[in-house]
């Protein structure tokens, strides 16, 4: 301390893993090369309006091509795992069933790159991005078939890297396909429609069907050894206090206001709150399938940005309420991102306790900030910085506590389309020249290579 170096506090278990996360169409380009076919997100994308600017994920980051630059970089980090995902439509190109080769040849020498830089592989199967073509046959999501043709592709990626690889997500985060992509409430998604409830409720039913169909069929295929689980942002509870009462309150919270996702995989059966609500638009399903969406995983990840305030309210019928946070709440460069550090603490917390969770990763948390560089090209992200080191603070009293949180994975490894924004928000820890496409790590990449270096929070 006396030369100035920095203190050291808030020290990780020693086996803790740091990685960084992306996902297909936010970042690797080249759309229609090798036999890569449309996914709903291109198709939307060039829906007039649909995204800020009429931008698309024609070029994004390039990661397709530059994917050993990006791995090199990941290695000069000290990154220790890199969570990606599939394009689904790369490796299976239309509704015929027979697959790409050179689709699945993208991702093998990703994976092997990875592995030579001894940089784990955590694959995502599916983060929105799907074929079009199941679209166009079968309303995508709407239809049982998707299910069937999701367990499908995850049994083959499973048998064709399952050896190679640490970890398998199967789906990320259902409402942002779901609830943003069938039903127009302001910010849409892909594909872009507006169900009637009903339809709705029945096409998420089929996403955590495909979920459990996913898992089974990579048991199936896969290595014996082969983790399995899903990325979830759940709603990021946080009781008002840290008091009894408003901790049970937030745990039941977390199990209603995700009745319809982590409930059902967790508990085998929807929350019954979320089925009196939907009333006759509730989801028609058989037991076997609910006995597939219940299928056991190894692990759970959380992505986990902004909190949900719930308090103990006996004033109501379920005990509880949520809190919304007043005008002056803190925020980060994004609508939805108001800045709660101890959702860190809270959601693993609570997820355990609510589901005795085996293992809890998170597989996202960053913030966007408008960067810019200087006159000597740095990216001084101080926001960034402050935001991300105030979660790990909140994170290492989790892992402190000894609730099961295994790894961290931030979001994101490099700026990239963020959706319906398009270029214009910037989540990397380094900064991509759109011009150029040239990466340049931000001031929050190298405090985050120092946390990983020191697996501590330094101060
Ligand atoms: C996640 N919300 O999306 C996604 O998994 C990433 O692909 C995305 O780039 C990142 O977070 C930042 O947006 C979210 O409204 C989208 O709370 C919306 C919300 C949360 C996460």
């Amino acid at each position: 301390a006396a030369s100035g170096a920095a203190r050291l506090f808030c020290p990780f278990p020693a086996d803790f893993l740091w990685g960084a996360a992306t996902a297909a169409y936010q970042v690797e380009g080249a759309w229609d090369e090798d036999g890569r076919t449309p996914s709903v997100w291109d198709t939307f994308s060039r829906r007039s309006g649909a995204i800020a600017f009429d931008q698309n994920g024609d070029v994004a980051t390039d990661h397709y091509h530059r994917y050993k630059e990006d791995v090199a970089l990941m290695k000069r980090l000290g990154l220790q795992s890199y969570r990606f995902s599939v394009s689904w439509s790369r490796i299976f190109p239309d509704a015929g069933g027979v697959p790409n080769p050179k689709g699945l040849d993208f991702y093998k020498r990703l994976v092997d790159e990875l592995r030579a830089a001894d940089i784990q592989p955590w694959m995502t199967l599916f983060h929105w991005d799907l074929p079009q073509w199941t679209e166009d046959r079968f309303g995508g999501w709407e239809s049982r078939d998707c299910a069937r043709v999701f367990a499908d592709y995850a049994g083959y990626m499973a048998a064709q890297l399952g050896d190679r690889l640490s970890g398998v997500f199967t789906i990320n985060e259902f409402m942002c396909f779901l609830d943003k992509g069938y039903v127009d409430t302001g910010e849409l998604f892909a594909p872009g429609k507006n169900v009637c409830p009903r339809l709705l409720n029945q096409a998420r039913h089929h996403a955590v069907y495909g979920h459990g169909l996913a898992v089974q069929a990579i048991r199936a295929s896969g290595p014996q050894d082969l983790k399995v689980g899903l990325a979830e942002n759940i709603p990021n509870i946080v009781p008002i206090l840290e008091t009894p009462e408003h901790i049970a309150a937030t745990r039941e919270a977390l199990r209603e206001l995700s009745g319809m996702y982590l409930t059902p995989i967790f508990e085998g059966r929807y929350h019954p709150g979320y089925l009196e609500s939907a009333g006759a638009d509730a989801p028609v399903f058989t037991d076997d399938e609910m006995a597939a969406i219940a299928s056991p995983i190894d692990f759970v990840g959380l992505n986990l940005y902004a909190p949900t305030y719930v308090r103990h309210d006996p004033s109501t019928a379920r005990g509880w309420s949520t809190v919304e946070n007043g005008p002056g709440y803190p925020k980060m460069d994004m609508p939805w991102l108001a800045v709660g550090p101890s959702i860190m603490y809270w959601g693993p917390r609570m997820v355990a306790e609510t589901w005795n969770a085996p293992e809890i990763y998170i597989t996202e948390n960053g913030c966007a900030n408008p960067d810019r560089p200087n006159a000597s090209n740095e990216i001084q992200d101080v926001g960034r910085v402050m935001y991300l080191q105030e979660h790990l603070i909140h994170l290492h009293r989790a892992a402190d506590e000894g609730y099961p949180v295994k790894g961290y994975f931030v979001w994101s490894l490099m700026d990239n389309f963020e959706w319906a924004f398009g270029y214009t928000k910037r989540f990397g820890i380094c900064y991509v020249n759109y011009e150029t496409l040239e990466r340049t790590p931000k001031l929050s990449a190298e405090f985050y290579s120092g946390v990983i270096r020191r697996n501590a929070v330094g101060g």
